[in-house]
């Protein structure tokens, strides 16, 4: 489909263009209202040279808030206007070597602004550089130690509850399936600019509202789980060009949002979260549920997990770290 606005099977398709940039949207008449112009900055939480991205903690209206700045990819698409189009200054120059510094046209120069306010405690900490550990958990501490505590000290759901009710980025959905018990909308992440494939984040979010995680699975949701794979991996080709072999298509165990959600991802990206002891490949998840019903329910699971998260210590006092 060309335009990507008819329907598929089972759900209804509706076409981002990759080309059409969009900004970050917020509930504001006027867009182009800084609404970060009175930040009072408390604190860095945490800064990547190499990523290029500052998270930090401070103050919006009196709210406590978390802004994340991230400067984002130089794509092709851009290069002439900004060869042609910026104001070049000499730093040096040595035989055939020469730096410059680049100043492009205000458009190209934009970083990606990522805000939550207000943000609870749970926010700034999840945001912050801490020493990790490799927490053990069984099947049987999942119940008697984890569920009880995510059941207490969860984030809030609600921005998940507002995309699936259209009430929030209705116009980023890339794809939904409506049906209630293998439904799902795929959307972009919101860590993902779209103005470039190589770092391609969507996010496919169950309709079923019971399902907190991975441990919550069981054979009977294998057709939820087929029906996500078979229909992302499709509607990806037909909008971005992306066959399934060049996805990385995955849960987090613990994810941060107990409503079930799947990653996908360009496979040559390589993202924070996509590593060993966190990620849990779609399709290996599918293959250990047809080999035991009950896989996710009696399985030790290992999971890393920040030093001062509470999670942490529950399993120390159950001495189980
Ligand atoms: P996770 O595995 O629960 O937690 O994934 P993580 O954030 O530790 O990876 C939740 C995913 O949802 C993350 O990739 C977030 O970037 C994404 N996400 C979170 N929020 C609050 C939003 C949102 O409001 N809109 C969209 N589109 N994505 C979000």
């Amino acid at each position: 489909m060309a335009d990507g606005t008819g329907e598929t099977k089972g759900g209804e398709d509706k076409s981002l263009g990759l080309k059409k940039r969009r900004s970050f949207h917020i509930d504001h008449e006027d867009t182009k209202e800084n609404v970060l112009a009175d930040f009072s900055l408390s604190s860095v939480l945490n800064y990547s040279v190499r990523d290029k991205r500052i998270f930090i903690h401070g103050k919006l209206d009196g709210q406590e808030a978390v802004v994340i700045l991230e400067k984002t990819p130089i794509g092709e698409d851009i290069l002439e206007e900004m060869f042609r189009g910026s104001k070049l200054e000499a730093e040096m120059s040595n035989d055939i070597y020469s730096t410059y510094k680049l100043q492009p046209p205000a458009h190209l120069n934009e970083i990606k602004t990522t805000v939550v306010c207000p943000a609870t405690e749970k926010h700034v900490k999840k945001y912050q550089r801490q020493e990790r550990h490799l927490v053990k958990e069984t099947g049987e501490s999942y119940s008697s130690i984890t569920l009880p505590y995510i059941e207490q000290q969860s984030f809030s759901l609600q921005w998940v509850y507002n995309i699936l009710e259209k009430k929030a980025e209705a116009d980023r959905i890339l794809f939904e399936d409506l049906d209630q018990e293998v439904g799902f909308v795929l959307l972009p992440d919101f860590k993902w600019d779209q103005k470039q494939l190589d770092d391609l984040f969507l996010l496919a979010l169950v309709r079923q509202r019971k399902i907190k995680s991975l441990r919550d699975l069981n054979a009977d949701h294998l057709p939820l789980l087929r029906n996500i794979y078979e229909k992302g991996t499709e509607v990806i080709m037909r909008h971005y060009g992306l066959p399934a072999s060049k996805l990385r298509i995955y849960f987090h165990y613990q994810p941060s949002y107990y409503h079930l959600h799947i990653h996908f991802n360009a496979l040559n990206y390589e993202v924070p979260g996509s590593s060993v002891e966190r990620a849990h490949l779609l399709l290996d998840v599918i293959e250990n549920l047809v080999s035991d019903p009950q896989y996710y329910k009696t399985r030790t699971l290992y999971f890393p997990i920040s030093e001062d998260d509470g999670l942490l210590n529950r399993f120390k006092e159950a001495r189980k770290l």
